[in-house]
């Protein structure tokens, strides 16, 4: 079975098309060698306090480190993400997510909000939130703590009667990349983390992008530190823009995108 591969910059027909059946396209070399070496390090620093045994996501790690803020409108998907969710959207959360060597693997989920799952919305789940994971570890091989997906899963509302046995089902993709591939995904393809059998970290940093309605997951409010220092566009990003008709009618001002 082939991957639904793309490149980084503008959504290609081809890549629309990869993306609307499968539910997820890789973008290898969406990162350079620098802004990998970068966004690492700051994972590193991010998940230093904490017991390095065990598997872990942060959020908002963009509001304390430059290299993983630039991931936020990264020039390498953005235009991809604007493509699929229009122009008024925010990053709902971002995850820092670390899998520690000899972690088994987790169980295949669709993302979003557990309590009200998205799967509920319709008999083909809407894109709601639009995940993008840069893999910041070296992930080429199965067992190395990779991302695993069932290719289309977002466009049925069949489910198996037991979730377990979507590991054994013969269409599930293991996804492999370099450091610096980007996992774009729509959050109803069922998928999980897998094992990693090597003897180092696996790191991603996922970026979630989702209408402005949606409630941020990863924070409780935006840092104000953060919010003085960074671009107007970031500020809106994080859902800082003036809402004139509370509290989402007429007369929003886009995000001040370049184009
Ligand atoms: O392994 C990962 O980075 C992602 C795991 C996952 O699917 C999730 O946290 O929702
Ligand atoms: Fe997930």
């Amino acid at each position: 079975m082939g991957t639904p591969i793309g490149k980084p910059g503008a959504m290609t027909a081809m890549e629309r098309y990869l993306f609307d059946v499968t539910g997820y396209l890789i973008i290898p070399d969406a990162l350079n060698r620098d802004e990998v070496e970068g966004c690492l390090a700051a994972a590193k620093r991010a998940h230093a306090p904490y017991p390095q045994d065990q598997w872990r996501q942060l959020g908002a790690v963009y509001e304390t480190e430059p290299a993983v803020e630039n991931l936020m409108d990264h020039p390498s998907i953005f235009k991809k993400v604007r493509e699929l969710m229009g122009d008024y959207f925010i990053i709902q959360s971002s995850w820092s997510t670390v899998v520690p060597p000899g972690f088994d693997g987790g169980g295949f989920h669709q993302d979003g909000s557990g309590i009200y799952e998205f799967r509920r919305l319709a008999e083909r789940t809407p894109l709601v939130q639009l995940r993008c994971g840069f893999f910041l570890t070296d992930q080429t091989n199965p067992n190395m703590g990779n991302m695993t997906m069932i290719p289309g899963s977002h466009n049925t509302p069949s489910m198996l009667p037991n979730r377990a046995d979507f590991k054994d089902l013969p269409i599930k993709e293991i996804i492999c990349g370099k450091p610096g591939a980007a996992l774009l995904f729509h959050q109803g393809v069922f998928h999980s983390g897998t094992k990693n059998e090597m003897d180092f970290h696996r790191y991603i940093q996922h970026i979630v992008y989702a209408p402005p309605w949606l409630v941020p997951s990863d924070r409780l409010k935006n840092s104000p530190e953060f919010l003085e220092r960074t671009t107007p566009l970031r500020r809106a990003l994080v859902g800082e823009w003036k809402r004139p008709d509370e509290p989402f009618g007429a007369g929003y001002a886009r995000p001040p995108f370049e184009d």
